[in-house]
């Protein structure tokens, strides 16, 4: 009982000190000693790795200290994202293990209530490799996870904490930086500072599960949330406030470029939008705004499940209350209130006084990485120009990249590329739009790439080589074009403005190399502008990435005109410090299901009867 204590008041003591000693614990098991692993608040393990030796026979001793129920698993290597898809599926019961069946399986813990311990003992694999730990609990499986090192090496001949591509990116966060990212205790906290794709006053809120979120003040409305590591708001603060705070985690759910309530119709949206400023409830910001003359509290939280909740509270109409969504935004919406139809909430008048949605990650929906190019991006700062969806970045074919900070490890062996692209100087020979290069690898999506003109994709890893030119058009052009890529072992695609242009056979991307916008890294620089990129960790078929196509094309000039119309008429006079978009009256992509709720009506000329 004494050690008992002991060793929680040990661990209770490094969850409240620095997270770097925490997280540079990684614990060497010594034969038949067993390993203390807790289950934490915020969707954490700790330790969040720890060393044993092949076919060494290992105890370990979870204990679920958190105020929720977890488990823990720990899965083959790179096993874990198949297992946490397939527990997602399971329904949520009383009596659910949310243990799927699945090969890649090791050892497991039944589910943990708060309070209760469980041992798992085994006989270490005798293949050293990563063994990942995981809680398959609907929802936290993105966050909270682990590394079990089968080795015969010592903890400190692994990789830093701060650089374990094996460990959750909220520990490599906080490993590398303790102070910025101080531990649960002090969050949820927030900065109001420059967010990309949101407005001049944005807020950015860390809650303590793992969740985070960017709140639009100027907008009044909800732009994106992410899981893991919050954001470095260094680049904002060493720029004298004008360059953007970086989101650290992984964006994978974003709002629709509108205001989501409505009052009385559910097609009109409100005009009259005004910022009251915020209250402290629970910690967490609550946002006060008016809205065609009504009140709306809004109070966003971290979830149980491991997502996040909104409760709006409105005061000040009688109307019949709707909350518009995109279904296609990344998350899934629930409320007790109603049921989402075409991503609409009807609620009855009745409760729409208090009303809470809950948003749960639907995973890989969204992408991995995306660039609107509606802030400034690259290292020479251009100013945006208009493009085919908002704003467009125009890269110089000399020096202009933008590092995704993606790497090949973090994409997986599935992967999409999207990005339009508008070239200025269309006969230039390897011009890469999206591109990334290693050794003897190398991924390009582009134009007159390897000697051949016209748009296509190459893949090059080792001797393996696989390159696909659209035929259609024979040469690169000066116009905009959709390109598009999918990889996975079974092949290569590409699609050219929406449509299927070539497939070969899959060839792995190249290892260790990280992803650029305008080159394939400091080589094979695009003279183009580029807007709309996306980086997705699976394949999208055809009928999505015509969707996409369709939903964020030109449209068309009218005869004679240069630039395609549009609201961004005067790129150079706009700074970054007025919204990016022009909501509120921008209309929905055509692609999603909730173009119903379009505000604009079709532009398309009725024939006179
Ligand atoms: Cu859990």
């Amino acid at each position: 009982m004494l050690s008992r204590r002991f060793s929680f008041a040990v661990s209770f003591a490094l969850v409240v000190g620095v997270l770097g000693v925490l997280s540079g614990l990684a614990l060497a098991a010594k034969e038949g000693e067993p390993i203390e692993l807790k289950a934490v608040a915020g969707l954490r393990f700790d330790p969040p790795r720890f060393v044993v030796k092949p076919g060494a026979k290992v105890k370990i001793q979870v204990e679920n200290t958190d105020d929720m129920a977890h488990n823990f698993v720990i899965t083959a290597p790179g096993g874990r994202m198949e297992v946490v898809n397939a527990a997602m599926t399971m329904p949520i019961t009383p009596e659910q293990t949310f243990i799927p069946q699945s090969d890649k399986i090791l050892f497991h813990t039944p589910v943990l209530i708060p309070g209760k311990s469980a041992a798992v003992e085994f006989t270490a694999p005798a293949e050293e490799g990563v063994y990942p730990y995981v809680c398959t609990y609907p929802g936290h499986g993105m966050v909270m996870f682990g590394a079990m090192y089968v080795t015969k090496q010592k903890e400190k001949e692994l990789p830093k904490v701060g650089d374990d591509e094996n460990l959750p990116d909220l520990i490599r966060e906080q490993a590398k930086n303790p102070i910025l990212h101080a531990f649960p205790v002090d969050t949820p906290h927030w900065y109001r500072i420059f967010m990309r794709d949101s407005g001049p006053a944005s807020i950015a809120v860390q809650l303590d599960n793992g969740q985070n979120y960017c709140w639009d003040a100027g907008a009044c409305r909800l732009r994106y949330a992410w899981r893991g590591a919050f954001v470095n708001p260094m680049p904002h603060w060493s720029s004298n406030g004008d360059d953007f705070a970086e989101v650290k985690g992984t964006i994978y759910y974003r709002t629709p470029p509108y205001f989501p309530l409505r009052f009385g119709d559910e097609k009109k949206i409100p005009t009259n939008i005004q910022f009251r400023g915020y209250h402290i409830v629970d910690g967490l910001p609550e946002f006060h705004y008016t809205v065609d003359g009504a009140d709306v509290r809004e109070l966003i939280k971290a979830a149980h499940h491991g997502g996040f909740e909104t409760t709006f509270k409105i005061t000040g109409t009688k109307a019949q209350v709707f909350y518009v969504s995109d279904p296609n935004g990344g998350a899934t919406l629930a409320s007790e209130a109603g049921k989402f139809t075409d991503g609409v909430l009807k609620i009855p008048a009745a409760k729409a006084k208090e009303f809470t949605i809950t948003f749960t990650e639907i995973l890989n929906k969204e992408p991995l990485g995306y660039w609107s190019m509606d802030d400034v991006l690259t290292v020479k700062k251009p100013l945006p120009v208009p493009g085919v969806k908002n704003r467009a970045l125009t890269f110089d074919g000399k020096n202009a990249q933008h590092d995704t900070g993606l790497k090949t490890e973090s994409l997986g062996t599935d992967v999409t590329f999207c990005i339009w692209a508008q070239l200025s100087a269309p006969p230039a020979a390897d011009q890469v739009c999206i591109g990334a290069a290693e050794n003897d690898g190398e991924f390009s999506l582009g134009a007159n790439l390897g000697g051949v003109a016209g748009y296509g994709v190459r893949v090059k890893n080792g001797s393996l080589e696989t390159k696909i030119v659209a035929a259609v058009p024979m040469e690169a052009d000066g116009d905009w074009h959709h390109l598009a890529a999918t990889l996975s072992p079974k092949g290569l695609r590409f699609y050219f403005d929406g449509k299927p242009a070539g497939s070969g056979a899959g060839t792995a991307l190249p290892k260790d190399a990280e992803f650029y916008l305008g080159s394939n890294g400091s080589t094979h620089f695009a003279a183009a502008t580029l807007d709309e990129a996306r980086i997705y960790a699976r394949v999208l078929d055809a009928k999505e990435i015509a969707a996409i196509y369709e939903s964020e094309k030109p449209k068309a000039p009218p005869p004679g005109a240069k630039e395609p119309p549009g609201e961004h008429t005067k790129p150079a006079a706009r700074e970054r410090t007025k919204p990016a978009a022009s909501e509120p009256a921008k209309p929905a992509p055509a692609a999603t299901p909730a173009a119903h709720s379009k505000p604009a009506p079709k532009s398309t000329p009725k024939p006179a009867k």
